[in-house]
């Protein structure tokens, strides 16, 4: 009879995960972990969904019936109504913060406040849905800031990355997996259609010692500054032998960087604008993914600081990122320094 203690003979679910996590934490009431499985319940739900999405394009477009005579919904909007539905009324948040909403999200007044807070984008990179590309939810979760019991507020939600106390995400693509932290390492669990379980199967996720690539949309070097210019170009040489993987799904691109080792850049680029300080955002994208990359041994920075320092000022605030493999992310903090004045 084999050691039953061995992982490989060990069927371990995202629930038992959960409560052996909990048991880690002698104070824990179980809230956490009830709003963890909510989550990976969300993504199951979700799941679903992104595998009919070429259908229900089919079906035509938003508003029109399905074959179970549903009305189609945009696939991000269905996410978004499927995580606020799933936790608005457990009495285990005392707010949310949606990539989809453009205010803080208050829990209902006809329910009970808890002591965490929720950020998340639903659907990062859902125009990708439709040429077939993976995409993910990201999720942040504090504890909330304001006296516990009374409804929560902006303040809440802006808080920096090192108070988390989970993030996590779940990656729709050729299998769909969900990925964790709650500051005790980095798990992976893919999702068995069969049992609608996730299951262990990337234990303690740690960024290989020898990356493979590096993450950047090329096309937009004329509107870097001289740092990152530099800095890409570092990453270029021989000494680094790296290849080019750019998927334009931030989950898709951080996934593939974490379990073979690399580093995606969004800069900051002249491009836009209306958008000096990068595209991608603070609260529900950067710093749950910092979180995640620093426990798997990696680092994020925005090009000066560390990501999970930054003291965030509005719900929507976007940061420049670099992040994944340590030895190739914080380099570009010197670069910045020596060629930006
Ligand atoms: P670009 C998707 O739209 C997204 O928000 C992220 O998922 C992705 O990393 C980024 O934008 C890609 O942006 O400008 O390279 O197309």
């Amino acid at each position: 009879m084999p050691n039953s203690g061995d992982f490989k003979d060990r069927i371990t679910t995202i629930e038992r995960h959960f409560l052996d996590e909990q048991l880690a934490h002698p104070e824990a009431k179980g809230d956490l972990t009830s709003l963890l499985y909510d989550l990976a319940l969300a993504g199951k739900m979700i799941a679903s969904k992104t595998v009919q999405a070429g259908l229900a394009d089919i079906l035509g477009s938003t508003g029109a019936q399905n074959v179970q005579g549903e009305t189609v919904q945009k696939l991000d909007v269905f996410a978004d109504q499927t995580i606020y539905r799933l936790n608005d009324h457990t009495g285990r948040l005392a707010c949310m913060g949606s990539e989809e909403q453009d205010e803080f999200i208050p829990i209902p007044e006809k329910y009970p406040k808890g002591n965490y807070v929720l950020l998340y984008d639903p659907l990062d990179g859902s125009s990708n849905i439709d040429v077939n590309v993976s995409v993910g939810t990201i999720f942040a979760i504090y504890k909330r800031k304001t006296p516990p019991g009374g409804p929560g507020t902006l303040e809440d939600c802006l808080q920096p990355g090192r108070n988390l106390v989970a993030a996590g995400y779940v990656i729709y693509g050729s299998s769909t997996m969900l990925v964790y932290t709650t500051g005790n390492g980095v798990h992976g669990f893919t999702l068995n259609r069969m049992l609608g379980e996730f299951l262990l199967s990337h234990p303690n996720v740690k960024m290989p010692a020898k990356p493979k690539y590096y993450s950047v949309n090329q096309a937009y070097e004329p509107y870097w500054s001289a740092g990152v210019l530099q800095y890409v170009r570092w990453l270029q040489t021989g000494e680094n032998k790296l290849s080019l993987r750019y998927i334009g799904s931030l989950v898709a691109d951080f996934h593939r960087n974490l379990l073979a080792g690399g580093t995606f850049c969004y800069p900051a680029d002249r491009k836009d604008p209306k958008q000096p300080g990068g595209k991608l955002r603070l609260l529900y994208e950067a710093a749950p993914l910092a979180f995640i990359a620093e426990q798997a041994g990696g680092y994020a920075t925005d090009g000066h600081r560390r990501i999970l320092d930054i003291e965030p000022t509005s719900l929507h605030q976007r940061v420049p990122l670099f992040i994944g493999h340590k030895a190739l992310t914080k380099p570009v903090e010197d670069y910045v320094q020596k060629y930006d004045k």
